[in-house]
């Protein structure tokens, strides 16, 4: 297995702590290497050199908030980025499948439940660049016969999501809070509705479309709602505590147009794959609590060594 990864001057490898292997490793199963979507060139001779079988493409500016910040740079690495990469392996001439992160932010203001045949309306400069992405998949496979596959997928959470997204951010606010070495919690919009599932059986989800006879475009989601502020109080709820005692507003985690409900209809992928979500609601909300208590435990007791790569 090969990754691409951006050059940091710090170790940017820490999410992948569980499958890392050094360069001297014999056996080696995983190789990474220095990457990056802009860099064109640089990915022709990357995808030549590896001559891979499946190309999944996740990278992008994700972050929903600061697109808009930064609605340029996330139009250059999630919109044109797709295109650098479709381009290089057409240029490399590799015949691979091609897996594109598509989102259910494309949806945006259309209201639920989403499926493959909803109408895109997307509420931010990455919901607009992820849907150029999608259409130049589309595209590739008409136009050149690529095994390209849209994965529509709905939030997808684990305990090695970001910080700074909504559901992390609370669940290692809680087990800090609990622990007496936070105040408080700053949230924005608790009223967003979202449809939030576990991450590793999205991945399966992901492998399963590109095993397909024929590339074609599905949606994951578990079809579960919950608003933002019930995905809190179930985390505060876990550790005993009353949720208003901590939780505080602050605007600057909202956004100039929110994405209010996204409720997916991921029938298409267990007709066709037998692929359903299992894991949701509350119970992932404990599983991400319990992996947070443990990890600032671990810090805390002084377990946690960082790896030197
Ligand atoms: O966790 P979020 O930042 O995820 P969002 O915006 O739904 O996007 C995520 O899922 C998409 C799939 O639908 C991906 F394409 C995308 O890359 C990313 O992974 O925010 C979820 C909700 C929003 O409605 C936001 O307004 O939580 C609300 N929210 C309220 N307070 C907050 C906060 N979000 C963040 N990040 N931080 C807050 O303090």
């Amino acid at each position: 297995m090969h990754g691409a990864i951006r050059r940091s001057s710090s170790f940017n490898t820490d999410r992948i702590d569980g499958i890392y292997q050094d360069p001297q490793t014999s056996d080696r199963s995983l190789f990474l290497h220095h990457t990056d979507l802009v860099d064109g060139v640089g990915l022709v001779n990357l995808l030549r050199d590896v001559q891979p079988d499946e190309v999944y493409h996740l990278a992008a500016q994700s972050h929903v908030r600061v697109s808009f910040e930064m609605p340029h740079y996330t139009g250059l690495t999630t919109g044109l980025g797709t295109a650098q990469l479709l381009e290089a392996i057409r240029a490399a001439d590799v015949p691979c499948r091609f897996y594109q992160a598509s989102s259910s932010e494309m949806f945006g203001a259309t209201p639920p439940p989403q499926n493959e045949h909803t109408p895109f309306h997307p509420r931010s400069p990455y919901g607009a660049a992820k849907v150029y992405a999608y259409w130049l998949a589309v595209n590739y496979r008409e136009a050149y016969g690529m095994f390209a596959v849209n994965g529509i997928l709905f939030n997808h959470e684990s305990p090695r999501r970001g910080e700074t997204f909504v559901t992390r951010k609370i669940t290692r606010a809680v087990a800090r809070i609990a622990a007496g070495v936070q105040d408080r919690l700053y949230l924005g919009n608790l009223d967003a509705v979202r449809d939030w599932g576990y991450a590793p059986e999205y991945v399966e989800g992901m492998w399963r479309m590109l095993q397909q006879d024929q590339p074609d475009d599905y949606v994951l989601a578990t079809g579960v709602p919950m608003t933002v502020r019930a995905f809190a109080a179930a985390a505060f709820e876990r550790v005993g505590l009353e949720m208003e005692k901590y939780l505080a507003h602050d605007a600057r985690y909202e956004r100039p147009a929110e994405v209010d409900a996204l409720i997916g209809d991921a029938g298409k992928a267990l007709g066709t794959f037998g692929w359903a979500a299992q894991v949701h609601g509350v119970d992932l909300v404990h599983l991400m609590v319990e992996a947070d208590i443990k990890a600032l435990d671990d810090q805390l007791s002084g377990r946690t060594i960082r790896i030197d790569r």
